[in-house]
């Protein structure tokens, strides 16, 4: 045990006062015909939570990761025991790891390749005492000096051959462990200037990396999804996968989009220039809504700060458009998210995931209560009703032509501009907030 103080976080309702309890995520409580936990899957990062040690750019680590563990793959073992105990008192059924997070790096690709081979069955044993599930895993293509200029659109060939040999092995480990989910974030696939940079060979070489994950993944029996995670910008000055839109443009030139679906972060949106939900309404519209990478950034910020998600306002239009998704399939919501710097005890990493954890549940709530109630669907679909008859039925089927839409309007009157009630809708959200918590 790492965390003998904390004992099994349960929920105790809004009037609880006990900082270790939930307040509102209640996992065995039906929403619309599902319990909690299956609308939420929520997953922990194994690189925030087991490994990030609060280093910023400015000052050495705050919080002690090593679980009472010296030597690098000592520690690796006990990483594993304490992340099994933390998800287990917090009630979280799954997780998501890079390559690297779980076993540490040897001085060759073989020795690195036998590190994992030790941790792999350690975690395997783990997840079959506990139930607990892998989300998906990755390979961390972006930290070694190697990948200073890309792993898949590197300029270097010999640096592509490592990074596919890193993600083949990245592969048959999230398979062995029953994996849903495998993602590609663009690490530092992405230019600093076009100066040096032949732009149109490095996607197509990326693609082609991907192409073939896809191939011997299928081989070996990966029959979830590939993801991949749109990001604009940092590390590199451009990533190339910059938001939900960008991503569909290149899946669609090169034949990938059955195979990929999209993992969608907060807090890369906003760096996108976009809301949360704007990228997921992007990916629900398009089918490649696939998994939930959840967090927030800071307004006032232009970097990726991996807050946890406390403002319910977001977490109640993320799982707006969760629910109208359908809900997860392969997919949840990992909390890619890391306790500030100043969070440095172990009761911070609960009490932190505790509020990430509470903020969806009542995100999940408000929304379902919008849904149910229609109120969003009905004040949508009349301000698109004239598309139901007459000439808008016409528009709806298709079946018009620019001389009948040309005679329709020289025949009416002007059009009526009629409002689009922003306001009101905005209050009405807030009203739907305020209420949710009163019925509690
Ligand atoms: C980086 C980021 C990654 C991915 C996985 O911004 O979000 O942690 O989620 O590689
Ligand atoms: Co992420």
């Amino acid at each position: 045990m790492y965390f003998e103080n904390i004992n099994k976080i349960k929920f105790e309702g809004v009037e609880s006062s006990n900082p270790f309890s939930f307040k509102y995520y209640d996992a065995d409580k039906i929403v619309n015909g599902k319990k909690m936990s299956e609308h939420l899957k929520f997953a922990l990062s194994w690189w925030h939570t087991m490994c990030g040690d609060g280093t910023d750019m400015f000052g050495r680590g705050t919080a002690d990761k090593s679980f009472n563990a010296t030597s690098p793959i000592e520690i690796s073992k006990h990483k594993v025991y304490a992340a099994f105990e933390i998800m287990e008192k917090l009630g979280i059924e799954y997780f998501c790891f890079h390559d690297r997070d779980i076993a540490p790096e040897g001085s060759t690709l073989k020795e690195t390749n036998d590190y994992l081979d030790q941790i792999v069955p350690v975690i395997k044993s783990e997840m079959e005492r506990t139930g607990i599930k892998l989300l998906w895993g990755t390979a961390n293509c972006f930290n070694n000096p190697r990948y200073m200029c890309g792993a898949g659109t590197s300029p270097n060939a010999d640096v592509f051959a490592y990074a596919a040999a890193q993600i083949k092995k990245a592969l048959e480990i999230t398979v062995e462990l029953g994996g849903q989910g495998y993602v590609f974030w663009g690490g530092r696939e992405g230019y600093e200037t076009l100066l040096n940079t032949d732009m149109a060979k490095e996607q197509d070489n990326m693609a082609y990396l991907m192409k073939m994950a896809v191939e011997y993944g299928r081989k070996i029996g990966f029959t979830g999804d590939f993801y991949i995670e749109p990001k604009p910008k940092e590390p590199t000055k451009h990533q190339y996968d910059f938001d939900v839109a960008t991503v569909l443009a290149f899946l669609r030139k090169y034949g990938l989009q059955n195979d990929f679906k999209m993992n969608i972060e907060a807090n890369h949106a906003t760096l996108a220039g976009h809301t949360f939900q704007h990228e997921l309404r992007v990916a629900r519209d398009n089918d490649v809504f696939g998994s939930i990478d959840a967090n927030q950034g800071d307004m006032l910020l232009g970097w990726d700060t991996d807050q946890f998600p406390t403002n319910l306002y977001d977490t109640t239009m993320c799982m707006y458009e969760v629910l109208k998704s359908g809900g997860f399939t392969n997919g949840g919501l990992n909390f890619d998210a890391k306790a500030r710097r100043a969070s440095n005890t172990h009761e911070d990493i609960f009490l932190s995931y505790i509020a990430g954890m509470d903020a969806f549940a009542y995100g999940l709530l408000v929304a379902n209560k919008m849904i149910e109630d229609g109120v969003i669907d009905e004040f949508v679909n009349r301000r698109y009703s004239s598309y139901n008859q007459g000439i808008g039925e016409k528009i709806s089927n298709k079946s018009t032509s620019f001389e009948e839409l040309e005679e329709y309007a020289l025949n009416s009157a002007e059009p009526f501009a009629e409002s689009g009630r922003q306001e009101y809708l905005e209050n009405l959200v807030n009203q739907y907030i305020v209420l949710t918590g009163k019925k509690l």
